[in-house]
């Protein structure tokens, strides 16, 4: 257990290395993160109490969902938390058909942020476990008539990526590349402090984490492994309608989470840029696996913000065994 004076900040400067410009901008970055993620929390935690957290706005997003209330609360925070940084210039998210300009922060930004406000929003109005996930990248010199091209870039081009658990507790989970490392919210502080350093998941687990109300639309290599794990004795399904808090249990316990393409939805529906890619780079640091199918998850160049891919990920053994079934 890390002491109280591990804050976020602090071991993001030991994990720079020092106390170098660079080192400091990381880490303020991380605080702003940090503090868009206690925003969200509190105002989740009030959800039942105060007006406006519940329900949805009456809108549509770009993915064609109705957008939640807190939906749209998160994105706002996010977007207040890096106002007047310098850090960020553009920002995109699942609840913006374009990326977002904060002006005052163009041209000394040298990063650009992508996140999911809030997933597993169907969680919201029932109070179960949501999450928020994020990646950071290095902002590039793009061409004018194509100012968002270094948004498009593949998972292994993220220098940070993580996701935050509004769980019993708050958590944050992130990884610049050299481990995985949690932090849990001390309220009494207003601190994210270090709980869990270096994570390792297990190489096999018994947990498989998929929604088999598709299994009709799914393809014959999907079905017969979900057969298999069915004949197996020791397998347990958990499915908590949040990504995030199913990685979550899946980085501690092993297992394999599973959102495959159907019939009608031939790339699946969770989204490349700011879902699947900040979870693959997590997870393989831990030592996991994360792809697609066919290809690791951190090598496909989205084409554009907000595509979709089929997504396996969790302990590498479990991960192989459904890629040998899905391959035939
Ligand atoms: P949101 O980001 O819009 O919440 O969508 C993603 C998600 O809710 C994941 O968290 C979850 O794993 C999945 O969709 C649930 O989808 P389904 O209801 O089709 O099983």
């Amino acid at each position: 257990m890390g002491s109280d004076y591990t804050t976020l900040s602090r071991h993001v400067l030991t994990q720079m290395g020092g106390f170098s410009a660079d080192a400091y901008d990381i880490s303020a970055l991380m605080g702003r993160i940090g503090l868009a993620g206690k925003i969200i929390a509190r105002q989740l935690s009030r959800a039942g109490l105060v007006a406006d957290v519940l329900g949805i706005t009456g809108t549509t997003n770009i993915q064609g969902e109705e957008v939640k209330k807190m939906d749209e609360f998160a994105n706002q925070a996010f977007i207040r938390a890096f106002e007047q940084s310098g850090l960020v210039c553009r920002l995109a998210s699942e609840e913006m058909e374009k990326p977002y300009y904060l002006p005052e922060n163009c041209p000394i930004g040298r990063y650009t942020l992508v996140f999911d406000p809030i997933d597993g929003s169907s969680n919201i109005d029932v109070n179960l476990a949501v999450g928020t996930i994020f990646a950071v990248r290095q902002a590039e010199q793009t061409p004018p008539e194509d100012p968002d091209r270094d948004l498009l870039q593949p998972g292994h081009k993220q220098i940070i990526a993580g996701y935050l658990l509004y769980g019993s507790s708050t958590m944050l989970v992130y990884s610049m590349g050299k481990g995985v490392h949690a932090f849990t919210l001390d309220s009494s502080l207003g601190e994210f402090i270090l709980s869990h350093e270096n994570i390792k998941m297990p190489d096999k687990g018994f947990i498989y984490s998929v929604n088999e109300g598709n299994f009709s639309q799914w393809s014959e290599g999907m079905q017969n492994y979900i057969r298999y794990v069915h004949r197996q004795p020791g397998y347990s399904a958990r499915y908590s309608g949040a990504l995030v808090a199913d990685i979550h249990r899946i980085l501690f316990q092993g297992g394999v989470f599973l959102y495959p393409g159907t019939t009608k939805h031939p790339h699946g529906k969770l989204r490349l840029l700011y879902e699947n890619a900040p979870l693959a780079y997590i997870i393989q640091q831990a030592g996991g696996k994360a792809s697609n199918g066919k290809e690791d998850i951190l090598d496909i160049t989205p084409q554009s913000l907000h595509d979709r891919s089929p997504l396996f990920i969790g302990s590498k053994e479990d991960v192989d065994l459904v890629l040998s079934f899905l391959n035939g």
